[in-house]
């Protein structure tokens, strides 16, 4: 068993862990059956026994073996973040971080740091839906020479508490009610609402959780923050505050609500899938990290405190540099041993990241690996495979539950001299505490600059384009519209007028309460741009595109599309009622991908109907067909008809949006993201046309028509 990189004196690169992984894997595709103890089994089918009729013998070692390890075969889910998934990939910095940091994997472009992400929601248990209203974590290990660095991330750069202390105080809120464990995985009841009434520290949270960030269209497509502020030291011993960002290549985009509870029952696995699907067809997700760092004497110069991790650093006033792009290019091939098996803690650092005084941050230290000892059964799951170092790991610990290294000698303590000390501790290259002067008189309290509680809220309200704020408006009114406590509801109207008086009466009106008692806001008029998934990046790759046909379809025109579509990574999926082969009217075929009942709308980026008179007419005669535009339509995706096609689209309920009509020559009309032809022969302006609506994500200028649609 090779656990250590260094053993093959190979420096480490993109390969490093997998080659470590790769002793640990078995295939059994060639294989007799055997036990655990590799004696060869002759039946598994049938349990020894007295007579065909008669009871079974306890001398079936094959039996109890078999039956001992099913009934052990589940772990305690993790408390919070229980249903995740994993991806295998590797780190490469733009340039020398010298100056700021010694982290060595930050050091050097050439080098390919492997890394193990895991993506997750928070509240759901391991079973529950991917697309629910959550944070979503976004925890990596980086195997780097110098040791394992965790950056144990969400994809909110803000928390819902200032201080540790009060964590299994918002875990219990917002997880089921204890009587009787309802609801699943949603903040959609009262306990929850009850503490946040109570809790003005969550109140710059809930405008996040409530926002678009918290149903994303994809983990390939959202952003990680490690929201504590940790520190960067550099070889001079000079440290400066830092914040975590991880930017998606593609841009970061949402589900809208209705979509994300319809994905609940179609698909519970739609963002594991998609990551699953992407990396698979090799669309391999990527992610730039970037710093921000703020120097140690003007840790005071700002108007929050920088260790308060519920403020963000705006972009506008401390800018993100970027320093190294992450790609992720393998799935795992056992999601117990990796993916339910990988321990993050925050506390793994390397030599040159540093931890900072944020209270939270500290109580996360101790909880972490705490919890890995319930969850992983044992203080040595750092030797489970998927959480070993590529780095050497000498030391005195020894013994305790699944130890697997064989430590050899008699020697397992320090100082020792039959081994001349060793392992021994390295004061030039071991990790240094940073330095930190402190003290102070040991109090309960906090800090008076932790107290603001609204202004920062009230810059993210500011910073939201007008569709933006009527998704956190209609998130309110679903949320605190499920309390059943009026007193509650009434509490959080006036909670959310410190924020903003405009968005508190909107509250009110649509959850049965009063308006607010008094003036609101906090004077705050900023924005940070920064915080506006308005102001995104749009990418048309990897989005799906559902094109939906019958018999008599027109083959060029089908065909010229999908070549266009494909051309700019957009991936298409035939639909049609059954599945099979569809004839075109002049007797080429294609393969259906999905029917109706095994896909909808809600599972596609864009829809696309082409042309054919009698693929057209029998479209009309499916009430599937025109709900799915119509669908397609009230979320505001991208929606591409031509000729005969856009008769479906006439069909369908798309609201106020003016259609090719059957007397236009092949002029494009691009309305709102509907892009229709008519006439047309030629297809290639009409698909340029229809990409750049598919990049656009979705079309909320639809927003009044959108709202008429019934689907
Ligand atoms: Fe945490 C898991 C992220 C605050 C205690 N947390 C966990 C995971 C992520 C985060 C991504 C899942 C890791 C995985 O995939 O295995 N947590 C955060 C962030 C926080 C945060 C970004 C705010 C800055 N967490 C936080 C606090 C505490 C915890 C304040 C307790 C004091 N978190 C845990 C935990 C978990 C965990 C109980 C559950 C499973 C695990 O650690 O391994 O220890």
């Amino acid at each position: 068993m090779n656990n250590e990189q260094n053993q093959s004196n190979t420096p480490l690169n993109e390969h490093s862990k997998n080659s470590q992984l790769e002793t640990f894997r078995v295939d059994h595709s060639n294989n007799n059956l055997t036990t655990n103890q590799a004696v060869q089994v002759a039946n598994t089918d049938d349990s020894l026994k007295a007579g065909t009729r008669g009871p079974t013998l306890m001398e079936d070692f094959h039996f109890r073996e078999k039956m001992m390890h099913f009934d052990h075969e589940r772990i305690p889910e993790r408390v919070v973040h229980a249903r995740g998934s994993g991806a295998h990939g590797y780190f490469q910095a733009y340039e020398p971080m010298k100056e700021y940091t010694k982290a060595k994997f930050l050091q050097d472009p050439s080098v390919k740091t492997p890394v193990f992400v895991r993506f997750s929601t928070v509240v759901g248990s391991r079973g529950s839906a991917d697309t629910v209203r959550d944070v979503r974590g976004f925890a990596t290990k980086f195997f780097t020479e110098d040791g394992n660095y965790d950056l144990v991330a969400n994809n909110i750069p803000v928390f819902f508490i200032q201080d540790a202390m009060k964590f299994p105080d918002i875990v219990h809120s917002i997880k089921p009610e204890p009587d009787n464990e309802i609801p699943q995985a949603s903040a959609a009841h009262d306990t929850f609402w009850d503490f946040v009434v109570n809790t003005p520290e969550i109140t710059h949270m809930i405008m996040w959780l409530l926002s678009d960030r918290a149903i994303p269209r994809s983990y390939r497509m959202m952003q990680g923050f490690g929201v504590n502020t940790f520190r960067f030291v550099n070889e001079q011993g000079k440290a400066r505050f830092v914040k975590f960002h991880w930017k998606p290549l593609l841009g970061v985009h949402s589900l809208v609500w209705d979509e994300a509870q319809k994905l609940a029952g179609k698909d519970p696995d739609y963002n594991r899938r998609d990551l699953w699907d992407a990396i698979e067809q090799g669309n391999y997700p990527e992610y730039e990290l970037g710093v921000q760092l703020i120097e140690e004497e003007d840790e005071f110069s700002f108007d929050f405190d920088i260790l308060d991790p519920t403020k963000i650093w705006p972009e506008e006033q401390v800018p993100v540099k970027p320093i190294g792009k992450m790609t992720l290019n393998k799935n795992p091939d056992n999601f117990f041993a990796e993916t339910e098996q990988v321990a993050f803690h925050p506390g793994h650092v390397v030599s040159g990241i540093d931890f900072s005084n944020d209270p939270l941050l500290q109580g996360r230290l101790f909880s972490y690996l705490d919890t890995q000892l319930i969850r992983l059964g044992g203080p040595n799951f750092h030797e489970i495979p998927i959480n070993r170092p590529v780095a050497p790991v000498h030391n005195n610990q020894r013994d305790g539950y699944h130890r697997m290294t064989i430590d050899q000698g008699k020697v397992s303590y320090s100082p020792n001299s039959l081994q001349n000390n060793a392992p021994q501790p390295d004061a030039q290259n071991g990790y240094i505490h940073y330095a930190e002067k402190v003290e102070g008189s040991k109090v309960r309290q906090r800090s008076a600059s932790f107290m603001d509680h609204y202004r920062q809220a009230t810059l993210f309200w500011n910073s939201m384009s007008p569709p933006e704020k009527q998704h956190i408006i209609e998130a309110f009114h679903f949320e605190v519209g499920k309390v059943k406590d009026k007193q509650i509801k009434q509490r959080v109207v006036e909670m959310f007028n410190n924020v903003d008086s405009q968005l508190a009466h909107q509250i009110a009106m649509g959850v049965g309460a009063n308006p607010p008692s008094k003036p609101g806001g906090t004077g705050v008029t900023a924005a940070s741009p920064a915080v506006s998934q308005a102001n995104t990046i749009k990418d048309a790759r990897t989005r799906k595109v559902a094109i939906l046909l019958e018999n008599g379809f027109y083959y060029p025109e089908v065909t010229q599309v999908m070549h266009a579509l494909n051309g700019v990574g957009v991936m298409c999926d035939i639909v049609s009622k059954n599945l099979g082969m569809l004839t075109s009217f002049d007797g080429q075929q294609l393969e259906v991908n999905k029917n109706y009942v095994t896909t909808a709308s809600i599972m596609y980026d864009a829809v696309y109907v082409p042309g054919g008179r009698k693929s057209v007419d029998t479209l009309l005669t499916h009430g599937d067909a025109r709900h799915f535009v119509s669908e397609a339509f009230k979320h505001a995706k991208a929606i591409g008809a031509s000729n005969e096609g856009v008769d479906l689209l006439n069909a369908s309920e798309i609201q106020g949006v003016a259609l090719a009509p059957p007397e236009s020559q092949f002029e494009t009309y691009n309305e709102l993201g509907v892009i229709t032809i008519r006439n047309a022969g030629d297809m290639g302006y009409f698909g340029q046309e229809f990409i750049k609506a598919i990049a656009e994500h979705r079309h909320w200028g639809r927003l009044a028509q959108k709202d008429m649609v019934s689907a």
